[in-house]
């Protein structure tokens, strides 16, 4: 009887770009995420399952034990902090960027700028480091739209194509970090299940070499 394995992921584009590399290391699942309603999904090995969390949860069931591996956005990862967690690997998936976007280039004598964000923590660390005083305005989703109703000078969020900001009047700024995917682990379940945790990182290492070597 081997151990039991638990994989967080979310649903959208994780899930979509985290399959081909679970697939490589032999691991699909029985259920798909998108049209089930299961939020634990068995896969085609006994001792393997997926729970499907919300994106920002997902440090957070790693770090608590509740799942030993999760994939993860290193703008939620940033955000999180990382306790309890280790990151062994770069998936290079769901790919963008972390950016400061708005109407217009700010002033560099502008005072107490307004900032709408869900990234509240590498907002106000950015800011903080580029020497301006800021005042962070804490949102849940469609932060392009802060700037156009008068909630923010400013937005933080992750930007792919641009083609929302675009959509809605707003320019790239300035870059704060450059994002992908990455793997996480539960510290203890390294520990204690090193041997098959190791082999899994290591499976999908190599698909993740496969996929940037046919790319
Ligand atoms: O939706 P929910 O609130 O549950 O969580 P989430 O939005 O964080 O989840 P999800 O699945 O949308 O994103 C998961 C991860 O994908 C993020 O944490 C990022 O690491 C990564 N990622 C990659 C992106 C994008 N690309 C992206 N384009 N996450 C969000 N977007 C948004 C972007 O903010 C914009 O609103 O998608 C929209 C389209 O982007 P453009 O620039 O192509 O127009
Ligand atoms: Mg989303």
């Amino acid at each position: 009887m081997s151990e039991q394995l638990t994989i967080a992921l979310s649903k959208g584009r994780i899930f979509k770009e985290t399959l081909p590399l679970l697939a490589h290391a032999g691991i699909e699942p029985v259920d798909d995420p998108e049209t089930s309603r299961k939020l634990i999904l068995d896969t085609n090995h006994d001792d393997v399952k997926l729970v499907i969390i919300r994106a920002s949860d997902v440090p957070t069931y790693v770090q608590y034990g509740a799942a030993d591996l999760g994939v993860a956005g290193k703008d939620v990862l940033m955000e999180h902090g990382g306790e309890g967690l280790y990151e062994p690997l770069d998936l290079r998936i769901a790919c963008c960027r972390l950016m400061v976007a708005g109407r217009e280039p700010w002033s560099e004598q502008a005072t107490r700028l307004r900032i709408a964000t869900k990234y509240v923590n590498s907002a106000r660390r950015y800011f903080a480091g580029r020497g301006l005083q800021v005042e962070i305005i804490k949102l849940y989703g469609s932060m392009e739209l802060a700037p156009l109703v008068g909630l923010s000078d400013l937005i933080v969020d992750v930007v792919d194509t641009g083609n929302t900001l675009k959509a809605n009047g707003l320019q790239p700024l300035e870059t704060i970090a450059d994002i992908s995917s990455r793997l996480v682990v539960n510290k203890a379940s390294m520990k204690r299940k090193h041997a098959r945790v190791q082999a899994f990182i290591d499976q999908i290492a190599e698909a993740v070499r496969k996929q940037e070597e046919a790319a």
